[in-house]
């Protein structure tokens, strides 16, 4: 079996998460997504969450192509979880590319394109102008 990881916020879920999920769970046969914490999510952006960490893990753990989730605590620890998960292969958004390729050591790394024009930021901003 096939085992795929990946990670991220996940925060107002929209169709460019959607989409990496499925195409992340086309590359094997068991996905595992490692979902921010609100205090990982505010260390690398320096903001909050719209939706925090317990619901945007029960969203993300809802979805058909998702097998096992997790709650990701630090970055640092990304070898560590590749390892705890026995995944093969790291998909990451090419938002990260290059970020992630010392874990090449520990299984294969991808980084899938990201869908064009929609992001939560995005989102927000329509929600706040409208
Ligand atoms: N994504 C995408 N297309 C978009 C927006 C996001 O393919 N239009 C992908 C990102 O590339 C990422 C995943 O969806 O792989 C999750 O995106 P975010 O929630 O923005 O995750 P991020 O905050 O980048 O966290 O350990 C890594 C981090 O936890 C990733």
């Amino acid at each position: 079996m096939k085992r795929i990881i990946t990670f991220g916020t996940f925060d107002v879920l929209h169709v460019g998460h959607i989409r990496i999920l499925q195409r992340a769970k086309a590359l094997g046969d068991h996905l595992t997504v490692g979902v921010s914490t609100d205090a990982l999510n505010f260390s690398k952006k320096s903001k909050m969450t719209v939706y925090p960490e317990d619901q945007r893990l029960e969203i993300i753990r809802s979805i058909c192509w998702v097998d096992d989730v997790f709650l990701e605590h630090s970055l640092d620890l990304k070898g560590e979880y590749i390892k705890q998960f026995d995944a093969d292969v790291l998909v990451m958004g090419d938002d990260w590319v290059g970020r992630f390729d010392e874990f090449k050591t520990l299984c294969d790394v991808v980084y899938l394109p990201r869908t064009e024009g929609i992001s939560t930021t995005m989102t927000l901003e329509e929600i706040r102008q409208s």
